[in-house]
C-alpha cells in the first residue's frame, strides 16, 4: 500500500491530484483543513490536505508460507479467518485473496483513525505547520519525516493485542526494513511468517507407542481441565475410536467426580477415581490394553507446596509409562500470573501449553508470550463450553493472522 499527502486549495483540487499520482482506484483516507501559520497568514488561503492510498499489489509470493491442511473445524469461531496465505503453484487462493484484502482494510482503517487522532492533537500539528509554513515561506518543498508508517501501525495492533514489546520489536529487528515506508502487503506477509515461525510446530496427542499414554491436565482452578479433557478423551473415543480410560484425582471435591462420571457415561468409557499414588499405579496396571489415559487433576494453587507435592507424587508413580502433561491456562489469565504459573510448573515436570477461553479474550498475545518466554510447546486451544466441539490444534497461521487484526 502507498500512503501520500497532496494539498491544494480545495479538495476538488486534491482529490484530482490524487487521482493523477496513484490512479482512480485511490481510495480518500482522510481530508483536512490546514490554517496558514506565520506572519503573513492573514494574506494566505486555507489549503486542504489530502491522505490518499492505494494498494500497490506487490505481494511477496515467494516468502508466502506453504500450505497447511485446516482443520476440520473450519464452521466455529475460531477457525472463521480461514487459511490466509494458502497458496497453490505461488498463487494466492481466492480466499486468501479476500482474506488479505479484508486484513489491509482493516490496518487502512486504523490508519485512519490515527490519522484523525492525529490532527485533534494540536501541539504535535501545530508545530508540524509552523514547520511547514516556514517552509513554504522559503518556497522549499515539505520534507515529510522519514519513516515506516506500516511498520508503526502493525508494531501498534501487535501490542494492542498484548504480544510483548519487546517480542514485537525482535520480530520487526529481524525484518532489517530500511527507513522508508514499505508496501503494506509486504511487511504483513513478513511479519506473518515470523510469528507462525515462533508459535512452532503443533503435535497433537498420539496413543502411546509401547502401552498406554498417559495424559494427565493440571493448571489452576477453573481454566477449564475437566471440560477440555472431557472434549479431547470424547475426540478420541469417537472419531479415532482409540480404547481410553478416565481417570479423575481432583479427590476435593465430590462434585467434581460426578462432573468427569457424567462426561464418561455418555461417551461409554471407564472412569476410576484415584486416591492415592499406589492406586495411581496399579488403576495404569489394569487399564494397560487402553491407547490413552486421561487424567483429570484438581485445580490447585501454584503457590501451595502442598498441593504441588501431591500431584508431584501421583504423576512419579507412573514414571515408567509414556506420558503427555498438559498444563491448562486460560487466555483470560493476566500475563502475571500466567509466566509465575507456567514457571512454577516448570519446575515440577515438562509439560504442553493448552489455552482455554480463547472466545472471552481478543488479546491472544499471551500465548505467544508465553510460547517464547517459556520454552514450552503448545497443543490445543479451545474456545467455549460445548463438549467436544469446541478444540482444536492451536493453528499457527489463525492466530498470526489475529494477532494483525483479522476480523471476526
Ligand atoms: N467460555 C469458555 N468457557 C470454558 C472453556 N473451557 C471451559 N470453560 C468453562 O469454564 C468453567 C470451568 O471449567 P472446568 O472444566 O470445570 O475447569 P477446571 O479447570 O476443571 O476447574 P477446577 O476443577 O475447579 O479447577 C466451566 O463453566 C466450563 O464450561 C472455554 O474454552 N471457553
Ligand atoms: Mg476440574
Amino acid at each position: 500500500m502507498i500512503i501520500k499527502k497532496f494539498e491544494a486549495q480545495t479538495e476538488k483540487e486534491a482529490t484530482l491530484m490524487a487521482r493523477e499520482e496513484l490512479g482512480p482506484e485511490a481510495i480518500v483516507m482522510n481530508i483536512k483543513t490546514i490554517k496558514p501559520k506565520g506572519i503573513f497568514k492573514l494574506f494566505k488561503k486555507n489549503k486542504v490536505e489530502l491522505t490518499a492510498a492505494i494498494d500497490d499489489n506487490v505481494n511477496e509470493k515467494k516468502n508466502v508460507p506453504p500450505e497447511r491442511p485446516v482443520t476440520s473445524d473450519t464452521k466455529s469461531e475460531y477457525y472463521r479467518f480461514g487459511n490466509v496465505f494458502a497458496n497453490t503453484e505461488n498463487e494466492y487462493t481466492d480466499e486468501a485473496k479476500n482474506a488479505i484484502e479484508e486484513k489491509i482494510n482493516n490496518i487502512a482503517k486504523l490508519l485512519e483513525q490515527q490519522v484523525v487522532a492525529k490532527s485533534g492533537d494540536t501541539s504535535d500539528v501545530e508545530k508540524k505547520e509552523e514547520k511547514t509554513s516556514e517552509a513554504s515561506d522559503d518556497n522549499t518543498p515539505e520534507q515529510e519525516e522519514p519513516g515506516n508508517k506500516v511498520v508503526d501501525l502493525i508494531r501498534n495492533q501487535l501490542i494492542e493485542n498484548e504480544l510483548s514489546e519487546k517480542h514485537v520489536d525482535a520480530i520487526i529487528d529481524e525484518l532489517e526494513l530500511s527507513n522508508e515506508d514499505q508496501p503494506l502487503d509486504n511487511v504483513l506477509s513478513k511479519i506473518y511468517q515470523k510469528i507462525v515461525l515462533r508459535l512452532g510446530e503443533i503435535d497433537n496427542l498420539k496413543s502411546g507407542e509401547n502401552g498406554p499414554k498417559i495424559v494427565f491436565f493440571v493448571g489452576s482452578t477453573g481454566v477449564g481441565k475437566t471440560t477440555t479433557m472431557a472434549k479431547l478423551a470424547s475426540k478420541y473415543k469417537i472419531e479415532e475410536k482409540y480404547d481410553i480410560a478416565m481417570f479423575s484425582v481432583d479427590t476435593y471435591r465430590i462434585a467434581a467426580i460426578d462432573q468427569i462420571k457424567t462426561y464418561a457415561n455418555i461417551i461409554n468409557t471407564p472412569m476410576e477415581v484415584v486416591y492415592t499414588p499406589e492406586e495411581m499405579k496399579n488403576l495404569v496396571e489394569k487399564y494397560k490394553a487402553c491407547d490413552l489415559i486421561f487424567v483429570d487433576t484438581a485445580g490447585r494453587s501454584h503457590k501451595n507446596d502442598e498441593q504441588k507435592n501431591d500431584l508431584s507424587s501421583i504423576i512419579d508413580a507412573v514414571k515408567d509409562y509414556e506420558k503427555e502433561i498438559y498444563l491448562v491456562v486460560s487466555a483470560t489469565t493476566k500475563y502475571s500470573d500466567l509466566k509465575s504459573i507456567a514457571k512454577t510448573y516448570g519446575e515440577m515436570f515438562d509439560y504442553k501449553l493448552i489455552f482455554t477461553k480463547l472466545d472471552e479474550t481478543r488479546g491472544l498475545g499471551n500465548i505467544l508470550n508465553l510460547k517464547l518466554d517459556m520454552n514450552k510447546q503448545l497443543s490445543y486451544v479451545t474456545w467455549g463450553q460445548n463438549v467436544p466441539d469446541d478444540i482444536g490444534s492451536l493453528d499457527p497461521q489463525v492466530i498470526a493472522k489475529q494477532l494483525l487484526g483479522g476480523t471476526e
